[in-house]
């Protein structure tokens, strides 16, 4: 071996490097937790159908015998394992997810570059197809409870040297090339991409699995560095956290200060967002928001399902609304039902279901991405919002677009909104659609008439719609945040992901 890799010693960008990384990983595990926890079933088809999954966590059972939504299956998830903790916080657990993946992301390129540019790879990567024998005999000598001889650890025994290498250049881009098979906008225009995963689901099922083995590697490194070749790997350990050589005081002080320092942020950081949970919205909007449109903007929605592929059952979330005003539009076959279209418009309108049906139809078959977690594929037809909205003429200062759907229930006088930009109705495939499936609407699926964006997580595609308002401020709807989950579950509005 040549003999300069044995003195490669730990530079301090990579010992910063490992911090963040460490720091991330922690956050990244368990904001994924939280969002796992809001349908913790996984499945390989995206299909999604009850009883299909292939892994499912927590006790609830869901009734058969009646009507349930996606909402009732989530699961509760302690704050000792997932940030925020607690039922339904995906809003948070998503934030804190998207905050720190991009950190994540940028400490990984500076570290791959750095990597090379100063020869540390070589701590890293194989040099010869020995390797695989080495670490074999390694395997052999770890299951008879024995470690290789310290000297072999010189920069890295070829076991631990082929977990680092896969670690950091298989399951790190694999995490993120799965996590990205997640965004409906980006896989609505290249359904090609998340097709190499085996579609959305096989995709999130490998991110649990990758995410399961980067937990199982965080421990069985943990366990490793602190039991084998004890102590000169916890020298190692305090010296790529701490300033000096491993002996020092002030070493030792400064690696466990870090140490803790993490565990503490981890803490506060839970508390924080438990109790401020619309503090904690509002800011990391700020960094969130921006991210996702700058990445997500410009794609449109290019789904092409076969017919063939329409899933048998489709998952509901959201009930139909039980006031009279309702139930008695159903019972006549939505006859007096009418869209009505205002705002900042020259020429406000009110739309039955047969002057939608005169407008020119669009039909697509494509696949539905709740933020909870599944999905279905069905075929939805209708008519383009923009061409409505073209009729209706928005006035210059029109910005966002407001749709709304009946009142959920006499008595608790709330009902469901959701708000987009002028320009993200825009896509060919956003439209008002009034059948599915061939058939009506059904009242489980938004009858009359329900929004379709297809390249926003579900929330966003409106059903039971009652009429649209063009505003040109989100101060103007409710409490501001951009739609009924952002006001009331502090999901943040972009949806893009
Ligand atoms: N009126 C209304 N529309 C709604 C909801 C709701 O609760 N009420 N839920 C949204 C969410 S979170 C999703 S995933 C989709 C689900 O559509 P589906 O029930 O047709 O599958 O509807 C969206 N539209
Ligand atoms: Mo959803």
């Amino acid at each position: 071996m040549d003999p300069s890799i044995h003195d490669l010693g730990f530079p301090i960008w990579l010992r910063i490097n490992h911090f963040i990384n460490l720091f991330c990983i922690f956050f990244l595990i368990r904001s994924g937790l939280q969002i796992l926890a809001d349908h913790p079933k996984l499945y390989w088809n995206d299909h999604c159908r009850p009883g299909s999954e292939w892994v499912k966590f927590g006790k609830k059972k869901m009734p058969t015998n009646r009507l349930f939504t996606s909402l009732d299956e989530a699961e509760d998830v302690s704050p000792v394992f997932a940030i925020p903790g607690g039922h339904h916080n995906l809003g948070a657990g998503r934030n804190w997810h998207f905050l720190i993946v991009p950190l994540w992301i940028l400490n990984g390129l500076c570290y791959v570059g750095l990597l090379f540019a100063t020869g540390q790879w070589r701590r890293l990567i194989p040099t010869s197809w020995s390797i695989f024998p080495e670490a074999w005999d390694s395997i052999l000598t770890f299951a008879s409870l024995n470690a290789p001889p310290e000297s072999s650890f010189h920069p890295y025994d070829p076991l631990q040297q082929l977990v680092y290498a896969s670690v950091v250049f298989i399951l790190g881009p694999l995490m993120i090339l799965t996590g990205l098979a997640q965004s409906p906008a980006l896989i609505a225009r290249y359904p090609w991409y998340v097709d190499l995963f085996g579609g959305r689901q096989g995709a999130r099922s490998l991110h649990f699995i990758g995410l399961m083995l980067l937990v199982l590697y965080v421990l069985i490194h943990l366990i490793m560095v602190i039991l084998v070749h004890f102590p000169q790997n916890i020298g190692h350990m305090l010296v790529m956290f701490g300033p000096h050589d491993a002996s020092s005081v002030l070493t030792f002080v400064a690696a466990s200060s870090a140490l803790l320092a993490v565990i503490g942020f981890h803490i506060a950081a839970t508390l924080y967002t438990r109790r401020h949970q619309r503090g904690f919205q509002e800011h990391a909007a700020k960094v969130v928001e921006p991210l996702m449109r700058f990445f997500f903007r410009k794609l449109e929605s290019r789904q092409h399902f076969d017919r063939r592929n329409v899933s048998a059952m489709h998952h509901v979330n959201g009930y139909p609304p039980v006031n009279g005003d309702y139930r008695r539009m159903a019972q006549t076959g939505f006859h007096d039902w009418r869209l009505r279209i205002g705002g900042l418009v020259e020429r406000p309108m009110e739309l039955s279901l047969s002057d939608l049906h005169r407008m020119p139809k669009r039909e697509q078959t494509v696949r539905h991405n709740c933020i909870q977690g599944w999905t279905g594929i069905a075929t939805w037809a209708g008519v383009e919002v923009r061409e409505v909205l073209w009729r209706c003429r928005p006035k210059l200062e029109a910005k966002w677009v407001v749709f709304h759907a009946f009142v959920q229930d006499e008595y608790a006088p709330d009902h469901y909104y959701e708000v987009l930009k002028l320009d993200e109705v825009q896509d060919p495939q956003t439209i008002l659609a009034y059948e599915m499936n061939g058939c009506p609407l059904p009242l489980e699926h938004g009858a009359p008439c329900r929004l379709r964006v297809e390249t926003k997580v579900g929330y966003k595609m409106v059903k039971y719609l009652t009429h649209i308002d063009v505003v040109t401020s989100l101060d103007e709807v409710e409490l501001g945040y951009g739609g009924y989950r952002e006001d009331h579950q502090f999901y943040e509005k972009v949806a893009s992901i």
